[in-house]
């Protein structure tokens, strides 16, 4: 196919997002589809390394990730992104960039205290301690989506049956 779509997750620090994104694809890959993962870790260090966490910071971090995101779509990529996009005007600005049927908002739905039971990273200790300001879930908001085109129940589903839900909801 030659579609180009953004599927654009959302949800806390240690939810899944860049589990489920890695997953979703190698799934698409494995299905023919050319696809690009835009996440911190090849963005925050470079286009948006000027930014930090505040809610201006993460407005532009959104931003500037939408706008990769619909050039790579224009050219029939399947973007997948994976950032905590907390906010939800950020998310609909990113939103309106897309025609309806190529912008999928895939709610990452892992409650907070098993994302901070997991803290994969220790960053909810940090936080917790006052190590780190504007940490999302502990001073720092987490709207969560009204209608996501698809709601990952991380506690209720196996990773295997969360990608064939992502699957339904992006082909
Ligand atoms: C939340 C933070 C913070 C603060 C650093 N709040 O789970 P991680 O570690 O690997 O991913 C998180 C990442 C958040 O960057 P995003 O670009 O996804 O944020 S946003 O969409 O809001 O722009 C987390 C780490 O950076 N991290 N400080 N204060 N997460």
């Amino acid at each position: 196919g030659h579609k180009g779509k953004c599927v654009w997750f959302t949800g806390y620090s240690g939810s899944g997002k860049s589990t489920l994104a890695n997953a979703l694809e190698a799934e698409l890959n494995r299905r023919g589809y050319h696809t690009m993962l835009l996440d911190g870790d090849n963005i925050r260090h470079g286009l948006c390394k000027d930014l930090g966490m505040s809610e201006a910071d993460r407005a532009e971090n959104i931003r500037r990730v939408g706008e990769v995101a619909r050039l790579f779509a224009e050219a029939g990529v399947i973007v997948i992104t994976a950032f905590i996009s907390p906010f939800r005007s950020d998310r609909d600005t990113a939103r309106e960039l897309f025609a309806d049927d190529a912008f999928i908002e895939a709610f990452v739905d892992t409650p907070l205290d098993v994302c901070e039971q997991r803290d994969p990273k220790g960053l909810y200790q940090k936080a917790r301690e006052g190590r780190i300001d504007d940490f999302t879930g502990i001073n720092s908001p987490y709207e969560p989506p009204r209608s996501p085109e698809v709601q990952l129940k991380t506690t209720e589903y196996s990773q295997q049956e969360l990608v064939t839900q992502l699957i339904k909801a992006c082909l």
